[in-house]
Formats: structure tokens, sequence, C-alpha cells
């Protein structure tokens, strides 16, 4: 047994229509797609590794890294996407956390890397947006038949990074049993199968590209449209081979503002799910009354995975995040005392399932805080429920921003401007921008005496913080604004600057 390699690949084997279809129109059976999955797994085997060990990727979307996530699956191995915009020095503190047996990176950024995977005795390989590089030379010489390793429902399968408002990651360990029952739940809940064509353009190193799109497409044994990345003009050509789309609300925004996006266009098809981050009401209505499709909103988390969802068949209600999914209980309690409140109270959603992750990456203190006794996971985030039993997320208690999809952790970034010569501290927030939701933007006090610019913070920030990261704005101030405990006042600020991207 292989829970996961049994349910969503085992049957590409005898499959041979098309899976998948790729921004070149080259089509990849399930066969194909299978042998794949088979020599990336005696590649992996064949490298060291074992049952247990973690394979890292910072690649290029592309069928070889799909295939590497199943050939890690296959081999028992846990499969550790990582964002492609993270630097060289972001990488440096995944690897060595998570101390993967092989990691696989772009050819670009193979010198970088090796300089802290060589001293390790780490196995670097490499996999460009071609799907070539020397995985691909292993690969053409792998076997092309493999035994998939055993493994339990509670065995884990991957370990995904989420920042913390410490500043420093997390790997949410999710096992076997997370992702599938997440993956049955949402087959059943957006009834999925064999006919759907999902147009995939989402990446592939988080839970909504991966675990959502994905492992859903593959158990329904659908097909899907595999474009590297989102990009209006493609999106357009390929929607009328599609039935159904998953993105984050940028998605919806970027393509209401392109006037070739019409009701004709959408006509035929059957779905379009958001999540990530919140879907404004006002993008809700402006997508009805262009195409005459409601967007199905949802919401999760990297360590829950999917945990709410509107319906399919009912009302999909604007401004909410729908009902919990089967298996899954949701509940609102105060911030403070966990009290449980009753309906349309306001509090912090707490969640339970088979969905929710299996901890933290030794970080065992760190993940028995964020557990209730009786098993629920404190989400962070601030939310209602109301008598219908509708849930709402109205805000979030953990200092986040979510920038087009992307989570930002201020902390991380205000201790990397801190550090900064002639700063002598700074707030990070986010405020609503036009097409990312929301922005990165830094407010900056100097050292007394000392003076910087914007511009010096930037290019400082730049060399080592992914871009989404970097603030798209920088503001000084000769004090921020504190409450009588010392507390600086992010609301504050975040009203003071809340008009910074305003359209004029
Ligand atoms: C790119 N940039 C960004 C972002 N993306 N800045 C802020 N936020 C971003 N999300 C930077 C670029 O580096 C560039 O910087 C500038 O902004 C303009 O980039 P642009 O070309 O417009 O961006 P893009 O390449 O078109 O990407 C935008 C995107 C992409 C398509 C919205 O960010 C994306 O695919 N987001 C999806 C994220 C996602 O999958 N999230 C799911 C997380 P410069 O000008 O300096 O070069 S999973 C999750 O949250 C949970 C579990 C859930 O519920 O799903
Ligand atoms: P991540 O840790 O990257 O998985 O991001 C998870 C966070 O994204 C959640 O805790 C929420 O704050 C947010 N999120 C996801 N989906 C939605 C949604 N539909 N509406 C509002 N926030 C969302």
């Amino acid at each position: 047994m292989n829970p996961l390699a049994d349910a969503l690949i085992t049957p590409l084997a005898s499959q041979n229509n098309t899976v998948l279809i790729r921004h070149d129109h080259k089509e990849i059976s399930g066969i194909e797609l299978y042998l794949l999955t088979s020599q990336i797994a005696n590649v992996l085997k064949d490298s060291g590794v074992e049952p247990g060990h973690r394979v890292a990727m910072q690649t290029e979307k592309t069928v070889e890294a799909l295939a590497l996530y199943l050939g890690c699956l296959r081999a028992g191995a846990l499969f550790l996407p990582l964002n492609t915009a993270y630097t060289p020095a972001e990488m440096k503190y995944f690897i060595d956390n998570a101390e993967p047996t092989v990691v696989v990176c772009d050819p670009k950024s193979e010198a970088a890397l090796s300089e802290f995977t060589k001293p390790r005795g780490l196995k670097l390989l490499t996999l460009d947006s071609f799907g070539k590089g020397s995985l691909n030379d292993q690969i053409l010489k792998a076997g092309t038949t493999f035994t998939n390793v055993a493994r339990v429902p509670d065995d884990l399968a991957a370990i995904l990074y989420t920042s913390g408002t410490t500043g420093r990651s997390k790997g949410a360990m999710l096992s076997h049993e997370n992702l599938l029952s997440n993956a049955n739940s949402l087959c059943e809940a957006w009834h999925f199968n064999s006919d759907d064509i999902l147009l995939h353009s989402l990446p592939i190193f988080h839970v909504h590209g991966l675990f959502v799109a994905i492992n859903v497409l593959m158990k329904a044994q659908g097909k899907i449209i595999f474009l590297p990345k989102f990009n209006v003009d493609q999106i357009l050509e390929f929607l009328p081979k599609a039935n159904s789309m998953m993105g984050v609300p940028t998605f919806y925004t970027r393509l209401l503002s392109d006037g070739r996006f019409t009701r004709n266009l959408t006509k035929h098809m059957r779905l379009f799910v958001s999540g990530s981050a919140p879907l404004l009401s006002e993008t809700h209505r402006a997508f009805e009354t262009r195409t005459g499709h409601r967007i199905l909103e949802r919401y999760g988390m990297t360590e829950t995975t999917m945990n709410t969802s509107n319906p399919y068949d009912g009302e999909r209600r604007a401004g909410t995040v729908g009902f919990p999914l089967p298996g899954v209980e949701a509940r609102i309690t105060d911030e403070k005392t966990g009290a449980i409140l009753k309906s349309n109270e306001i509090g912090i959603l707490e969640v339970r399932g088979p969905n929710v992750f299996k901890g933290y990456w030794r970080m065992p203190e760190k993940t028995k805080t964020e557990f209730r006794e009786d098993g629920f996971f404190i989400t962070g985030d601030i939310a209602q429920i109301d008598s219908e039993g509708y849930v709402a997320i109205v805000g979030r208690a953990k200092d986040l921003i979510i920038s087009g999809g992307f989570n930002v952790y201020p902390k991380e970034i205000e201790i990397k401007i801190d550090a900064l010569e002639g700063v002598m501290e700074s707030a990070v927030i986010g405020a609503p921008h036009p097409d990312f939701g929301e922005a990165v933007i830094a407010v900056v006090v100097c050292a007394k005496g000392k003076i910087t610019t914007a511009e010096k913070i930037q290019s400082a920030l730049k060399v080592n913080l992914s871009n989404f990261k970097c603030p798209k704005a920088i503001f000084f101030l000769e004090g921020l604004p504190r409450n009588t405990m010392g507390k600086v006042q992010k609301n504050e600020l975040r009203k003071q600057y809340e008009k910074t991207f305003h359209k004029k």
C-alpha cells in the first residue's frame, strides 16, 4: 500500500489517453507520465533517497517537475517544493533545516546552491524550463519499472514551508492521509470527474497549485492544461479547451481588466475556483456580471490544505468561504480565553479533521502552541460563522500580508531593514493593491543623525530577499506610532498608507 501513489499515480499506468496538455500543445498520455515517474523514482533511489528522506525542488513548472513530485510519492520520499523566487540565501535556510538528500534546481542557480549543498554532501541535480538538465540525463538512463515503496496513511508525503510571525519559516508536515482525504473531499464537493479539463496556471510549489489542483484532477482522472505560469494571453488561448479553472484573486482581476475576456469565451466553462487570499465581493460581482459565472471561493492553509468551500449547487455567497468540507470541523473561539463563541460572533477560527497537518518539522514546541488540547488547530484567521453555517474570514490575528496569493510575514523583512546602515527601526505592513490585493510597504525611522534613502533600502533588500517580499513603497517617519505598552500600532499605519496604490 502507498495511499497517494495507489490513488493518484497507479491509474495512469493504464491511461492511454491524454492527461497533460503543455503550453506548446504537446499532449502527454497517462502511460507516458507514469513511465516518467518510474524513471524518476529509480533516479531518486539510485541517488541514495530512502523512504522518509526529503527531496527539495526549486525549478520552473515543467512536466518533469510534476513527475518529480509523483516520483517522490512512489519512492516514499518527502517532497519539498520551494518558491522559484527564493534567493540562494533563503534557500540555504530551507536546505539546512530540512536536510534533503537530493536538491533539484534550475541550472541558473546551480553554482550558488552548490556552495552549500556540496560541503553537506547533498546531491544537486538540475532541471531547466524545457525539462532538460542533469536530472533528465539520469532519467534517460534509468529503469522504466519501479515498485512503489509501501507507506501507511500517517506517513509523511511532503513538507511545505510557511513563514512565521517570528520571521523563521516552519516546515508543515503533510501526510498521505492529509492530502488524500482532501483530494477526495474536493473531488466530491466540486464534482470533478474524468470528463474535466482544468486550466492550470498556478505555481506547483504551493498547496493551491499542487495539492488542490493537481491532486484533485489526478484523483478524478481528468486532464490538465499545464501552463508554465499565469499569463492572460495564454489563458485566453487555452480557455476554449478547458472546462474549469483554479486561481488566486489576482488571476480573476487581471482577466476582468482585459476586454477579450467575455461571456462568450467562458460560456462553456463549468467552474471557476478562487482561494489563497480574499476575493473582494466587488470582484465576485463583476465576474458574474461579465461572464454569468459565480466564482466558487474556498479557504485553506498550508498546514491544513482545504478547510471550507462554498457549495457547488447551493448559493456561492460573496465575502464568505462557505461551509466546512466533509470531515472537517470548524469553530470560532475567543482569542484571549479560548472560549467557544456562538454563531455570528467574531473570533479565531479553529479547525480539526483528517486534513490537518502532523506538526512543524523539528519544532515540537511550536507545534504544541498551535493546537488546542482537543486537537483543534488554531488558524490565526479571524472569522465568523453565521446561523446558516457560512464561514466568513474577516481578518487575521497573525501579522501576515498576502500579496498576489504569496504570504509575506512582516517580521522577516523588518529584521532585515532594521539591520541596515542608517535605520533605527521599521514597520512592514500590507496596503490595498489593485493587482496583488495587498502589497508590501515599509515605514522606516532613520537612526539619530543618520540618513538613508528608499533606493538604498530597496537595493540592499533585493540582494537576499525574494522579489515579492521586497516593499513596493518605502516611507519615512520621525517615529512609529505606539500604544501605552510600547507596541507599534500597525492599524494606524495601515490607515495612514491605505491609499498608496490607489489608481489616480
Ligand atoms: C510577482 N511579483 C509580486 C508577486 N508576484 N509581487 C508581489 N506579490 C506577488 N504575488 C513581483 C515580480 O517579481 C515583479 O517584480 C513585479 O512583482 C511584477 O510582477 P508581475 O510580472 O506582474 O508578476 P507575475 O509574474 O505575473 O506574477 C503574479 C502572479 C503570481 C501571477 C499573481 O504571483 C502568482 O502566480 N501567484 C499565485 C500564488 C499562489 O499560488 N499562491 C497559493 C499559495 P519586479 O518588478 O521587481 O521585477 S497556497 C495558499 O495560500 C493556501 C493553502 C490556499 O488557500 O491556497
Ligand atoms: P498559507 O499559509 O500560504 O497557506 O496561507 C494561508 C492563509 O491564506 C490563511 O490562513 C488565510 O489567511 C489566507 N486565505 C486562504 N484562502 C483564503 C480565502 N479564500 N479568503 C481569505 N483568506 C484566505
